[in-house]
């Protein structure tokens, strides 16, 4: 008895292993090439290499099996299946104990609920094992119901409201973007894309004045679009019919001039100067384009420059509406004679503005002594 007894006391306690499922979503959308992480526990951890899980159906019949790591997120070579990352098995740290795997839906072949299996080798006799339910299903596509927007964006609107409504079978959750997108007529392709942001049962989106920056006036065609998780894997969207809006756009004007008319020029003199103008456009001066200046004495033109607002040379600020023309003149300049200055701005779409004359006298300040000059405008820094 005592010798049948003694091989049983050397035998050391029974360690209960468990196995459990920390990651797994409950919904799969079948055929999606998206790569999800699947993470199970082995308590306590051991040093195994690997947790395998075997995919089986409603019926129990077997689908698919694939390996689980504990390798840090490293590649997984040892199995080549197609819903398999080639790259990285998605594990956060090696050796703590929790196995992953990033998958995609091609592990089973249809739709349908399905069932994980997970098994941990924990030595030669025992296994321990734990599963888990899933549905893998097809996906609804995000669906448009009443859609609302003017026939008309006046000049500088804002604030005019398009909104639509959006629903997803698969719950409103699943929607993940609605934008407005503007297309040119002939090939739909995007020019203009607004994300658009829930507002109750709705999508919606205010207009602003920028809305028909680089655009003439005209009609448009516009469109709604909305992608849910499953579309977004592939960048696919369900479009709403599109419709024609009138986007006006105005040209720019001018609404002040900072300057002088007179400039004095004593005979070894240069003397700088310079105009400060505010533009201002309906769609805000992200509209402007090119401030244009004819300067012409009472016989001819003798000079044409265009200015930026880009924030070089004598225009400190880029974008800001303000354009500084720079000048100088010298004892060569023509005195005494009245030089109209024609200033037109641009806007974005090449709608020329209003134009607006200023003049200019150059008066020598000690008289008599110099000759006539030729007339010369030089421009060493322009706005
Ligand atoms: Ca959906
Ligand atoms: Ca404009
Ligand atoms: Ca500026």
């Amino acid at each position: 008895l005592a010798l049948a007894c003694s091989p049983k006391e050397a035998t050391p306690p029974k360690v209960e292993h468990s196995l459990t499922v920390l990651e797994l979503d409950s919904l799969w959308i079948y055929d999606s090439k998206d790569y999800r992480r699947v993470s199970v526990r082995l308590s306590p951890a051991l040093p195994i290499e690997d947790i395998y899980c075997v995919v089986i159906d409603d019926s129990g019949h077997y689908q698919n099996t694939f390996w689980l790591s504990d390798n840090g997120g490293g590649r997984y070579l040892n199995d080549d299946r197609v819903f398999t990352d080639t790259l990285t098995t998605g594990d956060a740290f090696a050796g703590d104990g929790i196995y992953s795997r990033r998958i995609n839906a091609g592990f089973v072949d249809r739709p349908g609920r399905w069932q994980f299996y997970f098994v941990a080798n924990v030595d030669a006799l025992t296994y321990s094992t734990t599963r888990a339910y899933f549905v893998v299903r097809t996906n609804s596509a995000p669906q448009f119901g009443n859609l609302v927007h003017p026939d008309t964006l006046p000049s500088g609107s804002f604030g005019r409201r398009f909104a639509v409504t959006v629903t997803d079978s698969d719950g409103a959750a699943d929607i993940v973007a609605v934008q407005l997108v503007r297309r040119t007529t002939e090939t739909l392709v995007d020019e203009a894309v607004y994300p658009m942001h829930p507002a109750g049962s709705e999508w919606e989106w205010s207009s602003r004045p920028e809305v028909a920056v680089r655009l003439m006036t005209g009609s448009y065609l516009l469109q709604m679009r909305a992608q849910d998780r499953f579309q977004r894997q592939s960048n696919g969207w369900s479009v709403s019919d599109p419709f024609e809006v009138f986007l006006e756009n105005s040209p720019p004007r001018i609404a002040s001039i900072e300057g002088s008319d007179t400039v004095w020029v004593a005979e070894s003199d240069t003397v700088f100067f310079s105009y400060r103008l505010v533009l201002t456009d309906d769609q805000t001066a992200a509209d402007l384009d090119t401030l244009r200046l004819v300067i012409s004495d009472p016989n001819r033109v003798v000079a044409r420059f265009a200015y930026f607002d880009d924030g070089t040379g004598l225009d400190t600020t880029a974008g800001d509406g303000i354009f500084v023309a720079g000048f100088s003149v010298d004892r060569g300049s023509r005195t005494n004679v009245i030089f109209t200055f024609d200033w037109t701005p641009h806007d974005k779409a090449l709608q020329r503005g209003e134009t607006v004359r200023t003049t200019l006298v150059i008066l020598r300040r000690e008289g008599g002594a110099a000759p006539l000059g030729r007339g010369s405008w030089n421009n060493p820094f322009t706005g």
